[in-house]
């Protein structure tokens, strides 16, 4: 039903310059993208223009262009690092007799190869759903008008394009309510473990600035970490103990990019609600990527969508083996602690991420004084060793 590249497709990427100026990491980026969704890059054609055209969103002659190198190359696909409506969309792959994907296509695509759970599963077809109610248009030949008598409503006098969407809506309702299940299961969780006065650390950050790899570094787990956009895509807890502090969970999610779409997002609710809720928010940055700051403002902007924006957030610079920046902890004007640099791949300063989590959660009392005042106060519950220890399963000690 989706537009999906299968593994070796030939693609051809387009972007076009609106007057960002720099274009080349974003090119880098959706290079990536496309690599990531298992396409083979055979080409890039940039341009340039003041706005999109509404029919074919670039000018008539880049589309020519892009159709004279779909011959020669013989693409299957043209990859957009845009959002094209699905009049643009249509048009394009008519022009160019060639498959085209936009940039919210092609993420959706990798994240359809990449989840594994039940609940990533439902989240990512839910988007998909959303995305297609969107851009049906007509035209192309699966969704072709049929002939229906005038003021009949549904059955046979329905149009193709009727029926399509009446089809989505149904299905995009029952994703909700399989979702809104597994949500609860979720907040049940949660609940087990404010009871247990368990705090809750989320890795949350661009995709690849190395979570999955701190995470492995933390808990001594062996989550999948790749060189890859979009590796991990679903959460995963892990007990967290660090000599001196309270007892924590560490979750590892899906990472953030540039232009996420927003469909995406509120899919991916339930599972960002690891970080939405999280007593404090480990955002980790590459360091070594020259788009840093762009990627940090891309990532607080997401965590704002999702509620997160005001939970506290340590800084992880990340990657410090290729920057050649020293390892350690740096405070703000009060003594608090802002961020860590560390390099999650050969554990140097891992140590001071450990001693800053003890101080910013000390066993003894004063909870998180340090950092925040709106860590919310633990519940007055006992904490039930075995209630909680089904969530998280524990490394054989903290490393
Ligand atoms: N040099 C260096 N490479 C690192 C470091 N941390 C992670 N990497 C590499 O960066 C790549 C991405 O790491 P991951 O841990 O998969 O990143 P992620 O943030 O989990 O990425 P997604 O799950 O795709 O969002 C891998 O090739 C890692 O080996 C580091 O401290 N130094
Ligand atoms: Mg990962």
């Amino acid at each position: 039903m989706f537009d999906r590249p299968a593994s070796g497709t030939r693609a051809l990427l387009v972007r076009i310059d609106f007057g960002e100026g720099e274009t080349g990491s974003r090119l880098n980026e959706l290079k990536e993208l496309a690599v990531s969704s298992g396409a083979t890059v055979l080409g890039v054609i940039s341009g340039r223009r003041a706005k999109p055209d509404p029919a074919f969103f670039a000018g008539r002659g880049k589309v020519d262009e892009i159709a004279e190198q779909c011959r020669l190359t013989e693409a299957d696909l043209v990859f957009f690092d845009h959002s094209l409506t699905g009049v643009q969309q249509r048009n394009l792959e008519q022009a160019l007799e060639c498959r085209v994907l936009d940039r919210v296509g092609l993420i959706l695509d990798i994240f359809a190869q990449r989840a594994r759970s039940a609940e990533g599963k439902l989240q990512v077809e839910l988007a998909q759903l959303k995305h297609l109610s969107t851009r049906l248009v007509g035209g192309w030949t699966h969704l072709e008008r049929q002939k229906g008598g005038i003021g009949l409503r549904g059955g046979p006098g329905e149009t193709q394009l009727e029926v399509d969407r009446r089809l989505i809506t149904q299905r995009i309702k029952r994703l909700n309510a399989q979702l809104a299940k597994l949500t609860r299961t979720r907040q049940t969780q949660s609940r087990t473990r404010a009871r247990a006065q368990v705090r809750t650390v989320a890795l949350v950050g661009y995709t690849n600035a190395g979570k999955s790899t701190l995470f492995n570094q933390l808990t001594r787990a062996q989550l999948y970490a790749a060189d890859q956009l979009f590796a991990t895509l679903d959460t995963t807890l892990r007990r967290l103990p660090i000599a001196g502090a309270q007892k924590m969970v560490l979750s590892d999610t899906v990472g953030f990019i540039r232009d996420l779409p927003h469909d995406l997002v509120v899919a991916f609710r339930a599972t960002l609600s690891e970080a939405a809720e999280a007593d404090l928010i480990l955002h980790v940055i590459d360091a070594s990527n020259p788009q840093r700051d762009e990627q940090i403002d891309a990532v607080n902007q997401v965590l704002a969508e999702i509620g997160a924006g005001g939970r506290p957030q340590l800084r992880i610079l990340n990657k410090i083996d290729r920057t050649g920046l020293a390892p350690g902890i740096e405070r703000d004007g009060y003594g608090k602690i802002r961020t860590v640099r560390l390099s999650a791949l050969t554990g140097e300063g891992c140590a001071d991420l450990r001693a800053a989590l003890a101080e910013i959660f000390p066993s003894s009392a004063e909870f998180a004084a340090n950092l925040s005042p709106n860590l919310p106060e633990p519940e007055a519950q006992s904490f039930q060793e075995d209630d909680s220890a089904q969530f998280f399963s524990a490394p054989p000690e903290s490393c």
